[in-house]
Order: C-alpha cells, then structure tokens, then sequence
C-alpha cells in the first residue's frame, strides 16, 4: 500500500527542481528499456558499485563516462578495464527537451550537453542512501529519467542528511530536473514499489532510473 500523498501535476520540491509526472509516452520508455539491456550487456557489464567495501544495492551500468566512488573515467578500471560506451546523441537531445520543458531559457537549452549517464537498475529490495552528486565540476543540470516500478524519492535539502526533506513518488515515465539551487540537494531512494509498472513500459520488475550530467571533465 502506498500511503505517501500522490502529486500527479508538475511540482518543484525546491528552487530548481522539478518533477514531471508521465513525460515519457509508454512507447519511448520501452524502447529506453531496450537501449539500457543493450548496455547492460557490455562492454562494461552491469555491476554494483563498492562504496567503502559494500557493495551497493543497486547496479549501474554507465555511458560517456565511468562512475565510480568517487570519480569519473573512460575506463571502467573497477570493472574490466573496458571503455564505457560513447554519450548517445539521442539522450543529448532527450535532455535538451527535458530543460526546454522545465522551463529553462533557450541559450541553457542549446548549450546542455551532457557527457555522461549512469543507468540504474533497482531490484524490488534496492535502495538508494541520501547523497549529494557532486562528483562533477560542473553546475549544470541534471535530468533523471524513471522506468518499472514506481519509488519513493526523498528530496532533500543542501546542508546535511537529515530534515527537512520531502518524499515523493517517482514512477514509470517521470522526469526530475535537479538543477540551479537544487543541485547539491541531499535525495535518495527509500523504497522501491513492488508490481506498480504499468503494463507495456518494458519492465515487468524493479525500476531503472538513468541521469545525465555534464561532467565538466576533458575528453582524452
Ligand atoms: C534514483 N536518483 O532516482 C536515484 N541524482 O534512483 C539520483 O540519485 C538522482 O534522480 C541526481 C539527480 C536526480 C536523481
Ligand atoms: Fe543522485
């Protein structure tokens, strides 16, 4: 039973951030799915990072560039030494979009180039602890997309961990825009929502969550 209060329109939990209820259509969310299985299978596969020896309830699979606690390589040296696979030029423009209708002006629009994304698969026991992503040097924007199951995300706030935060459903289809006084914001994934997919969006369990970012690193 999900017992959190239900926000279906578009909100903002803080200054420069957005959540936007059902802005993938069922048919782009298949069809992400398949792009992230394509991924998934190398030739960096899919793993679950080691955050001080644990190792992380939830797998990532990377594109453009490698995460990993706490930095970003070409290389998956933590994995199998492969280089992730290149940035696509559709999640590029998927991204542009994403600003463009959260309302921010043109020129950040044209300029948004994000460098990498890390796709997440959550099992239906994943979690994911209250962090801030600010592994990159830049301050850009970043977009996360949600398919599968719907989670409960706590949003929170730039100072620390704790309260106040605000929890909220992300489910298959809905975009948040971190950005501006919101991108340092403390968020995490308290709980994953068994059998809540809508039927024909790819994934029949658990839940992938992909954001892109710019890294604000140079290409070698
Ligand atoms: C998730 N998301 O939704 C985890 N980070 O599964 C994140 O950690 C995240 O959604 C930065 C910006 C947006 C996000
Ligand atoms: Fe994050």
């Amino acid at each position: 039973m999900i017992s959190e209060i239900e926000h279906r329109e578009p909100g903002s939990p803080g200054p420069g951030a957005l959540h936007v209820p059902d802005w993938l259509t069922l048919e782009q969310q298949e069809w992400i799915v398949g792009q992230f299985h394509a991924w998934a299978s190398g030739p960096v596969p899919i793993r679950a990072a080691k955050v001080r020896g644990n190792e992380m309830t939830v797998r990532t699979v990377c594109l453009g560039w490698h995460w990993q606690p706490y930095r970003y390589t070409r290389e998956a040296t933590d994995v199998n030494g492969a280089r992730v696979l290149p940035f696509p030029n559709w999640l590029v423009r998927l991204g542009r979009k994403a600003l463009r209708e959260a309302g921010y002006p043109e020129s950040d629009v044209a300029a948004y180039t994000p460098d990498t994304a890390l796709a997440n698969f959550y099992n239906d026991s994943a979690r994911m602890g209250m962090h801030q992503d600010k592994d990159e040097r830049s301050s850009a924007p970043i977009v996360s997309l949600s398919i599968g199951n719907t989670c409960t995300f706590r949003f929170g706030n730039t100072k620390n961990r704790n309260r106040p935060y605000t929890d909220l459903h992300l489910r298959s289809g809905d975009l948040f825009v971190f950005g501006g006084a919101s991108r340092l914001a403390y968020h995490g994934v308290t709980r994953v929502h068994p059998h809540t997919a809508p039927g024909g969006c790819g994934l029949d369990t658990g839940r992938i969550n992909i954001t892109m970012r710019v890294t604000g690193l140079n290409s070698p």
